[in-house]
């Protein structure tokens, strides 16, 4: 029987993950989405690190898949990364958080956006406008994107968070995105027009084609379970698109 790992994790990793959790229960219509048997609960350890992932997955009318991964490795590590993709038929950015810090320490990166991913990468006009009215947030210490993150919005928020009261500054500025993006897409049309929806397809796959660029996911993956099976997760469970 499997034990949550979430009881283990960084403080602010359980935070998230149990905000992200009610604002989808109070959100949306969720229904089950089914993981490939083998990837719901993993654990592998190739080169002496222990790494222990455990998936939560949903569905709803607006999203083709909610994806709440929380994740361990043996030598300290908690991850948590969490990435809801819309069905092709509804415009809505995709929502994304990553927390990656040390038990017991601190959070080394902390990322949250709303990425567009319409023909013209931007975000729609309701987005746009409440989140450039959210209050200002500081932190002591902003972080710089890697070169493939041209998918993040200009709201996109990376940071290593300094202290507690940061750690909660970053959980309310992500219950603030969350909220926002729960709400809208529970009202949203879906499209009708086979060239919008084709945009819309054809974004989620540049999200993701450049999300599976990201090295240090790779290597945290590749060191407990090999090159191959890295390929098919990042490809198949992470980041995947309808072609
Ligand atoms: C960074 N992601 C990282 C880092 C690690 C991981 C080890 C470096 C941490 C640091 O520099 O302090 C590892 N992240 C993982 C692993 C998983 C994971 C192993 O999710 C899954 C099992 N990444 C995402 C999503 C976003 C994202 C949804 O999965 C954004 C919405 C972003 N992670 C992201 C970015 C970095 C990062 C931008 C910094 C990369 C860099 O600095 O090069």
């Amino acid at each position: 029987m499997e034990v949550s790992l979430r009881s283990r994790q960084h403080t602010l990793i359980r935070k998230l993950a149990d905000c992200i959790e009610a604002l989808w229960h109070e959100y949306l219509e969720l229904s089950p989405y089914s993981v490939p048997e083998d990837l719901g609960y993993i654990e592998g350890n190739l080169e002496g690190e222990r790494l222990t992932i455990e998936n939560h997955c949903y569905q709803t009318p607006q999203f083709r898949k909610l994806h709440l991964e929380l994740a361990q490795v043996s030598n300290g590590l908690d991850i948590l990364h969490c990435v809801m993709f819309p069905k092709p038929e509804y415009a809505l950015p995709i929502f994304g958080t990553d927390l990656v810090g040390k038990r017991g320490g601190t959070i080394s990166a902390a990322i949250v956006d709303l990425s567009p991913v319409n023909a013209e990468r931007i975000l729609p006009v309701h987005y746009h406008q409440t989140l450039s009215r959210l209050s200002e947030v500081e932190f002591s210490q902003p972080r710089a994107l890697p070169a493939w993150a041209d998918i993040f919005s200009e709201f996109c928020l990376f940071v290593h968070p300094a202290n507690e009261p940061e750690e909660d500054m970053f959980l309310n500025r992500v219950r603030e995105f969350l909220t926002l993006h729960c709400q809208i897409a529970s009202t949203e049309s879906p499209l009708t027009s086979n060239l919008d929806i084709t945009q819309v397809l054809a974004g989620q796959r540049y999200y993701c084609l450049k999300q599976q660029q990201n090295d240090k996911t790779r290597r945290v993956l590749e060191k407990s379970f090999g090159a191959a099976w890295t390929d098919r997760y990042m490809n198949t469970m992470l980041f995947d698109y309808v072609a």
